[in-house]
Order: C-alpha cells, then sequence, then structure tokens
C-alpha cells in the first residue's frame, strides 16, 4: 500500500490537534472526489471533537445530496463573516486559484494553510503539502492517511471516500485505478460503505438533454490531422435550444475517450461570450494532455485536464475544432 509520509501526516494532525477554529475547502466545480473529501474530513474532525466549517465557494451538484452532511457545506465565503481561522485545509485543488477564494487571498494570508491533492500539477501552494499524484484521487490519500493514523473509519466516511475513488477512477475504468485503490475500495466497503446507494446516486444514464448534446457534439466531431485530436464544438445557442446547461456534458469527455484510433480528445465548448473552455482526454502514455493544457492557460493530469481561455471557437486549416485566441489588452 502506498505509504504516506509519516513526517507530513504526523505535521498535518498536530497542526489540526492545536488549531481551534478550521476552513475545509475544496474546488469550485465541485465532483465526487472533492466533495466525498471534504465531507469525509469533516466528519474525522467531528471525531477529533475539533471545530470546523466546510466551504466549497460555488453551487453544488444534487446529485451528491445523498452523502452525510451535504446540506452543511456552505457555499459563499462572505457567510463566514467575523469568523476567524487559524487553519485552512485545501482537498483536490491542484492550485490557490481551485478554491475559488482569490478575493478573499489578503484575508487569508495569516492562516496555516494544508494541501493535500493528487493532480500532477500541484503547485505545493500550502505551507504543509500531503501532494501525491500517484494516487487515484484526493479521498484515497484520505483513507490512507487516516490509515496511517490509526483513526477508525466509521460507515459514514467510508461511503464518503468510496463515492471519491469511484468517480475520480470512472468506477476503475482510467488508468489511475491501482492495486492499492481496488483494495481501499474493498476495504472501504468492510467498513460499511454503503455501496450500492453510491451506485444507485453516481452511475446514472446520461439524461435526454446530455444525448441530445451528444449527439450535435457528435455529429461535429472532426480529426485534426495536425495534433491527431479527435475534436468537437458545443455553442452556447447548441445549450439553448436544447434547454441544457453545460453540466448535462458531464460523461462526453470519457465517452469520447474510447476511441481508439487517435492521440486524444478535444472538446471545446463555448462557455460564455468570448470564453471558451476546453476538455482533453487521452488513453495513450506517450501523451500528455496537461502539457497541452498549460500552454492555454489550464492543467490538470497527464490523462486528463483543461483549460478556460478568452476566445472564440474556429474550424481549423487541418480539419478540426480550435480556440481562436483573443489576445488580452494589457
Ligand atoms: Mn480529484
Amino acid at each position: 500500500m502506498p505509504i504516506i509520509n509519516p513526517y507530513i501526516s504526523q505535521n498535518i494532525f498536530s497542526a489540526i490537534k492545536k488549531a481551534e477554529n478550521i476552513l475545509l475547502v475544496s474546488h469550485i466545480r465541485p465532483d465526487g472526489d472533492s466533495l466525498g473529501a471534504i465531507l469525509a474530513f469533516y466528519k474525522f474532525l467531528v471525531g477529533q471533537n475539533k471545530k470546523s466549517v466546510m466551504l466549497v465557494n460555488d453551487v453544488l451538484p444534487a446529485g451528491f445530496k445523498f452523502l452525510p452532511h451535504f446540506n452543511q457545506i456552505e457555499t459563499d465565503f462572505n457567510n463566514f463573516r467575523g469568523e476567524k481561522f487559524d487553519l485552512i485545509i485545501f482537498l483536490d485543488c491542484g492550485d490557490f486559484m481551485r478554491s475559488g477564494l482569490k478575493n478573499y487571498e489578503d484575508k487569508l494570508k495569516d492562516v496555516l494553510a494544508i494541501n493535500i491533492d493528487h493532480h500532477f500539477s500541484n503547485d505545493n501552494f500550502g505551507v504543509i503539502n500531503l501532494v501525491m499524484p500517484e494516487i487515484s484521487s484526493t479521498s484515497e490519500i484520505l483513507y490512507h492517511f487516516f490509515s496511517a493514523l490509526d483513526f477508525l473509519i466509521e460507515s459514514g466516511i467510508a461511503t464518503c471516500l468510496l463515492t471519491g475513488i469511484l468517480t475520480d477512477t470512472n468506477f476503475f475504468i482510467h488508468n489511475n485505478t491501482s492495486h492499492a485503490t481496488v483494495k481501499s475500495v474493498s476495504e472501504l466497503i468492510k467498513s460499511g460503505a454503503k455501496i450500492n446507494s453510491v451506485l444507485e446516486n453516481i452511475y446514472t444514464t446520461p439524461s435526454f438533454k446530455s444525448l441530445k448534446l451528444y449527439g450535435r457534439a457528435l455529429a461535429r466531431l472532426q480529426i485534426d490531422t495536425e495534433t491527431e485530436l479527435a475534436t468537437t464544438a458545443i455553442f452556447l445557442d447548441d445549450l439553448e435550444e436544447i434547454r441544457a446547461v453545460e453540466d448535462d456534458l458531464e460523461g462526453l469527455d470519457n465517452y469520447l475517450s474510447l476511441l481508439n484510433d487517435v492521440k486524444g480528445t478535444l472538446i471545446l465548448k463555448e462557455h460564455e461570450l468570448g470564453f471558451v473552455k476546453g476538455s482533453l482526454r487521452t488513453t495513450r502514455n506517450d501523451v500528455d494532455v496537461a502539457a497541452i493544457a498549460k500552454n492555454f492557460g489550464g492543467g490538470g493530469h497527464k490523462k486528463a485536464a483543461g483549460f478556460k481561455v478568452a476566445g472564440k471557437i474556429v474550424k481549423s486549416e487541418t480539419g478540426g475544432w480550435k480556440v481562436e485566441r483573443i489576445s488580452q489588452v494589457t
């Protein structure tokens, strides 16, 4: 099993013991891993008799409301007015920006920051950093962290961690799935994780609107002969005509990644007028899509990455779809 650096885990644990008011933060555009990790950590702190609050500075996806304490997650930092935190723990945030707290950087600059994450691109922005890119998910890191501390994982925490691991590995399909990942899941189920309820709630087939959007994206699928990526585009008009939202496209990148005769896939989404979001996937070991995303100011993992850039979606000269960037006026 992966070894959590005992020096780092003890450092984290003693910072928690000393702290009186802890702020837990996970990333904007929350997913199963970020939510599973923050809820599990909150329950862990309750078990340590520690005062803490959870913050996801964004809209929460209702699909995860079956998780314990979900409705205690605060979604606006401004609601903590007057609170004084002496420890902030970032979970599943590849960098500080992902926390969505840029506007509050000044207020937080004197608070001890712990950064627990599994993104390759993590820049170790915390004072204490437990960053393990070789592990499937932040939830799996927490499983190993709690185990290293001999903390008894009860059924509620197990359910949260299981949710994080299953979503970030896409049910063991992604190649971040290791022997340790599967073993962790087995142990979590032994600890009472409600696997049936997790599967019922998160393994859902796409909705009608999703399938209509997939249809448009598939009809526009083009291989770019220069980049050798399968590329497609979704525009604001598509969302409007189908009365769908961007979240209805969720899952399309996993579906497209089944394509095996290209280097990878790129889905371009017109995000708001003048902005384009890109989502990149590959299954190949010799392709690093995080490097491509970096060219557009984004980041992520070697096999899954994304970016958001000022620009518009156009046809490329080499047969695919690309972003025509709008140069920033400085
Ligand atoms: Mn994650």
